[in-house]
Order: structure tokens, then sequence, then C-alpha cells
């Protein structure tokens, strides 16, 4: 039972590659009598075994870019440590990239680069013995990323048409450095949305502010971003405990968070968000930390306000978002007591045809994640994730209003018409999520 990563552009391969380091440090714990499962099926789900040397793995990862900047620097940092990806798994363009043109990754990479990609999703394929799904990591603002991952996901729905498949993407800054991010954002949730099970959505904005909270960072990188986004994903995708006999997985997860096509977009919190160094002073209760997810649901934010500085830009609605679907991953000591019905008290909002047995689920592990003693995430559907969907299309309907940058779209074979209907996809996403009623 194992998952199949692309990497797709920069973005998608370093925080593919922070994702694996997340993974990997999780494995490395010592195995013991009630761990050893949790481990094994772990590793199967991510990796596959190396045959020359038993103590070095393979991600069960596919890196693409249309330069070689990235992939080399990534391959040159795994030489030494205990997993790797394979050579052939490596599927790199000597060019300059898609120059921050969605049309370019699509139009053009796209078909130059679908035979490579195939093949090599073929040959991960046939070492699983099953596979649950893929997974595509990308950023949705430059060109590789979100243009040539549109057309690979497209490509992948196409080929595989009955595995689930989840597209992690990472939303620009807002005062983003890309000034046609609006555009390939736009045309990117458009294709996202016809060919992906369910979009992750991770804004650079709110990883940053999480950095800048939860680890006491002044001054975070890039890489600080995504290990805030690998870790919760992680936590969300490792292997939990069996519920009335059944082991839930990848598909479970996608079917109980992406209940209705119109509505794929997902996002996550996580608690405790603390630094490292203050743990050993923390005791944290499984009431303690639903409580914290609820109040984070509520302000329709990704920050526990209570424990930390007011950030002014907190969206503090008087009216809470609306939710599809919650899903509760708890892991560590206790894990089993907690009682998830601290989310609902008193009831948060859910779109009334969704009935109240499949609003909520809740998935647990004894396994403590990482150094925490007790963490839990929630993954939401719901209109959270949608706001930056509609500043994103806002931007590029007024950008093409005066068609700034466009000929370099058309130059690269997208026309008008394609885009306009790409702006009206887009814009019935918001307005299906603005329109959820409790
Ligand atoms: N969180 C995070 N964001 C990143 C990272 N690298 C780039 N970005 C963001 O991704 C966007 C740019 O996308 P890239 O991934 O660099 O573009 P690309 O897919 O390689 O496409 P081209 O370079 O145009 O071929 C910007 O919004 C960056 O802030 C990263 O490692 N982590
Ligand atoms: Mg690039």
């Amino acid at each position: 039972m194992s998952l199949i990563t692309l990497q797709i552009g920069q973005c998608g391969n370093q925080l593919g590659h922070c994702f694996f380091n997340t993974i990997s440090e999780i494995l490395n714990q010592k195995p013991t009598a009630s761990n050893c499962n949790f481990l094994e099926e772990s590793q199967f789900r991510f990796f596959s075994d190396c045959e020359e040397n038993s103590c070095k793995k393979y991600a069960r990862s596919i890196l693409i870019d249309t330069e070689p900047k990235v992939i080399k620097e990534i391959s040159n940092f795994n030489k030494d440590v205990a997993w790797s990806y394979r050579d052939d798994c490596r599927i790199n363009v000597q060019q300059l990239g898609s120059g921050n043109n969605w049309a370019m990754g699509y139009h053009h990479h796209g078909p130059e680069l679908e035979e490579h990609v195939l093949n090599a999703v073929q040959k991960e394929a046939e070492r699983c013995d099953n596979i649950l799904g893929f997974l595509l990591f990308s950023s949705v603002a430059g060109g590789t990323g979100s243009g040539f991952g549109s057309y690979i996901s497209e490509v992948l729905r196409a080929n595989y048409p009955s595995v689930s498949s989840a597209n992690i993407t990472i939303w620009p800054f807002q005062r983003g450095e890309v000034s046609v991010q609006a555009y390939n954002a736009t045309l990117s949730l458009s294709s996202l949305q016809k060919s992906a099970d369910a979009i992750f959505v991770f804004e650079n904005d709110w990883l940053l502010k999480l950095c800048h909270h939860k680890m006491g960072l002044n001054k975070s990188s890039l890489n600080d971003l995504n290990n805030v986004a690998s870790q919760q994903l992680a936590n969300v995708l490792l292997p939990v405990e069996s519920f009335q006999g059944i082991v839930p997985i990848f598909n479970d997860l996608l079917a109980h968070l992406a209940p209705h096509p119109q509505f794929k977009l997902l996002g996550l919190r996580s608690v405790p968000q603390e630094p490292l160094t203050s743990l050993p002073f923390s005791a944290y209760t499984w009431p303690g930390l639903l409580r914290s997810l609820r109040r984070m649901v509520l302000y329709n934010t990704v920050i526990d306000e209570v424990y930390g500085q007011c950030s002014s830009s907190t969206n503090i609605t008087n009216s809470p978002p609306v939710s599809l679907a919650n899903l509760l991953v708890l892991r560590g000591r206790d894990s089993e007591v907690a009682d998830p019905e601290l989310l609902h008290k008193p009831s948060l909002p859910y779109v009334s045809w969704v009935p109240n047995a499949l609003r909520l689920k809740m998935w647990i592990h004894a396994s403590p994640f990482l150094p925490y003693d007790r963490t839990a995430v929630l993954a939401n559907n719901g209109q959270l994730s949608a706001a930056c969907v509609e500043t994103a299309v806002a931007k590029a309907w007024k950008l093409f209003s005066y068609k700034a940058y466009f000929h370099h779209y058309m130059q690269c074979g997208l026309s008008e018409e394609d885009f306009k209907l790409a702006v009206m996809d887009v814009e019935q996403i918001v307005a299906s999520y603005n329109s959820l009623k409790a």
C-alpha cells in the first residue's frame, strides 16, 4: 500500500524533499513492540528498498523540473543520508524553466515530457504491490509546477482513472515576487479542480506566520516554511490505527474530506504551536489541544492566537466559516480517550446537506509524532481555503482586463477564450464556497 509522489518545479521539489526528510526522521525512531508495525507500514508507504544496500531506502518519488539546478542540489544533498531518490526517477530538462508561465509549462513542456513521466510512474508503480494514490507537490505561482503540474495531473487521471490523487499546492505570498502569479494560480486551479480528487492548500503567508509563531523564528527561510507544511502533511498521511476493524487509508481520507466534486480545497491546522525549546516546559492535554483547534476554526485562522501574540490580520468574522467535512488526526499518548465532541461544543457550523455522522471523523495513533508527546491536526474542507483563491482570481481578471503580460501566454498557445473559461471555473468554485450555509 504505497503512495507515489511527483515533485514538480522548484517549490515542488524543495517541499517534496523536505517532506521525505520528515518521514525519514520519523522512521529513525527506535523500534519497540508497540511502534514496529507503524514504522514498517510508514516505510512501505513512502519508501522502497534499496537492493544493493539494506541500510538505504529510496523515496517513491519522481523529480521533475525544466531547469537543472534544484534537482541537482537535492540529489547532492542526499548522497550521505539514509534515503535518496532513484536515478531513473529524475526527469530534468536542461532548459531555463518555464519562465513563470503556466502556458509554457502546460502547452510546451507538458507534451514534451509526458512520455518520460509516464514511463517513470510505470516503473515506480511496478515497485509497489498496491498503489494507494498519487501525491503531486508544486507551487501554483511559477510556470513548471503550475503549468506542467496541471498537465500531468490530467494525464495521470486519464491513464490511472481509478487511482486517487491529491495535489499539494503552495499558494504564493499575497505580495508575491511573481507578477503573473494570479494568472498561473487561476489556470492551475481550473485544471486541478477537474483532475485531482483533492487539493491541499498551503498559503506561504500562513506558513510564514506559523514559523514566527510556532518556531519562534524572526527570519524564516523557505526551508522553514517547507518544514511546517511537511510536518502537518506527514501527520495526516502517516498510518493510523484501525477503527471498527477497518484501517483507514488514503482513499478514505479523500472520500471523507472531499465528498462533492465542486468542493476539493483542503486546509490543515495543527497544534501544539510552540518552539521546540519550550516543549520540556509544556504539558498538553487532549481537551486543551482540541479547544485550540476549535478556536482556529471559529476565528478562521491557522494560528491559535490565545497562545501567541494577536495578529492584526486575523480574519475574525461574526459568522464562523462553514465546513463540509473535518478530519481530526491525533497522535500520541491516550489518544483513544480524547473526545472529538469537544470540537463541537458549542456546535461548529456545517453545511446542512452533509449528514451529522459524516461531518467529523477522528483517526488516532498511539505513536507520538516527532518530539511531541501529543499532536492534533485538523484537516478541513470549508470556507477557510477559498479566501486565497478568491483573491487570486480577482487579481487575474484585473490583470487580464489590461491585457497585462497576456501576450506571453498567447505565444505559448493559450487563447483568450481558454483563459476566460478558467476564470469562470474558478469564480464558480469561490461562489460555491461562499454560498455554503449551515
Ligand atoms: N513554501 C515554498 N514556496 C516556494 C519554494 N520555492 C518557491 N516557492 C514559491 O513558489 C513560487 C514560484 O514557483 P517555483 O516553484 O519557483 O516555479 P517553478 O514551478 O519552478 O516554475 P518556473 O521556474 O517558472 O519554471 C513563488 O511563489 C515562491 O515563493 C519553497 O521551497 N517553499
Ligand atoms: Mg523553476
